[in-house]
């Protein structure tokens, strides 16, 4: 009997934790649903909790991309054998960087990188939070020249770029967004946010900490965790729409933007190992290729990637 109610608990267990997941016809959950983002007001304060259960998760690793890939194909620039690895399964493109000092079984492997983002908003912000596995956590960049509080590349952060004008906009204008952050609170560094508003192909980057009052009270708290680090961050809307404020009054149901996001990876190194979601080297600029995500009131019922748009991306990079 007692046998019989453990089992019983168990598949309860394993249904809880796949009930935001849909299997793709290749066997492989797909993870990031349909790309809506539901209405959810968090309490920001570093604890991702409130996030997991209650956001949009948008997640990949190392052995996502091995299996989108053997599934899709691999695009012509895959090198499977580089001591770099290089696998571009179309739409994501790995190239987590073997450090020195890193274990080389580990690099490339979902110990190295595993990302968890949720996403959420309301009438004032977008949330974004991580509860990401690493295996170096990568907080201070190279400083044998100086401190250089732009090089996000030698730091584990997260990066978005968003195109507010859906893909239908030019990819170097004001409906164009980077927005990043690390691992961190938002007083512990200069650079633990960046924004970039771009405007005719200018981009103007200001740092959190030499200009506090630029982010109009967006919030960040974050630090390392049992398997890697997380974070949770709040973006003011008056913030991302900064450079395009005309357009800000879009904020609510059904607003769709374009999102892609390349996050960075040293681990202790200098070098730019990174994974990249929504784009890969070569189509970094195809904003009408990002993936879209829309804002909804509630949570919304994940779906296989043959039925979204992803499955229109794949067909035109293969
Ligand atoms: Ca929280
Ligand atoms: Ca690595
Ligand atoms: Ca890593
Ligand atoms: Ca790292």
């Amino acid at each position: 009997m007692k046998r019989a109610i453990y089992l019983v608990l168990v598949g309860a267990l394993a249904l809880s934790s796949t009930a935001s997941a849909q299997l793709m016809g290749n066997g492989v959950f797909w993870k990031s649903g349909d790309g809506g983002v539901p209405m959810y007001s968090p309490s920001v304060d570093g604890n991702v909790g409130d996030m997991e259960s209650s956001a949009y998760y948008l997640s990949w690793a190392p052995s996502d991309i091995w299996a989108w890939g053997d599934a899709y194909g691999y695009s012509r620039d895959t090198d499977l054998e580089s001591r770099r690895i290089r696998v571009y399964a179309i739409d994501v493109d790995n190239n987590l960087y073997l450090a020195d000092g890193e274990d080389p079984d580990e690099n490339g492997t979902d110990a190295d990188f595993t990302a968890n983002y949720y996403f959420s908003w309301d009438e004032d912000n977008l949330y974004i939070a991580a509860n990401n596995i690493d295996n170096h956590l990568d907080l201070v960049e190279n400083r044998t020249d100086g401190v250089n509080d732009n090089a996000f590349w030698q730091r584990d952060t997260f990066w978005i770029t968003m195109d507010l004008s859906d893909g239908t906009g030019a990819n170097n204008g004001n409906n164009i967004v980077d927005f990043r952050c690390m691992p961190m609170n938002a007083g512990d560094a200069v650079s633990s946010m960046q924004i970039a508003h771009y405007q005719d192909g200018e981009a103007t980057q200001v740092n959190y900490g030499d200009d506090p009052d630029y982010y109009l009270g967006a919030q960040l708290f974050g630090g390392p965790s049992s398997m890697g680090y997380q974070f949770e961050a709040s973006v003011p809307w008056d913030l991302v729409f900064l450079f395009d404020p005309d357009n800000r009054s879009s904020v609510g149901e059904g607003f769709a933007f374009r999102g892609r996001f390349i996050i960075p990876d040293p681990d202790g190194d200098d070098q730019y190992g990174q994974t990249y979601f929504g784009g890969d080297q070569g189509n970094l600029g195809e904003n009408n290729r990002w993936p879209r995500f829309i804002l909804r009131n509630n949570l919304s019922t994940p779906t296989a990637v043959e039925g979204s748009t992803w499955a229109a991306v794949k067909k035109l990079h293969q």
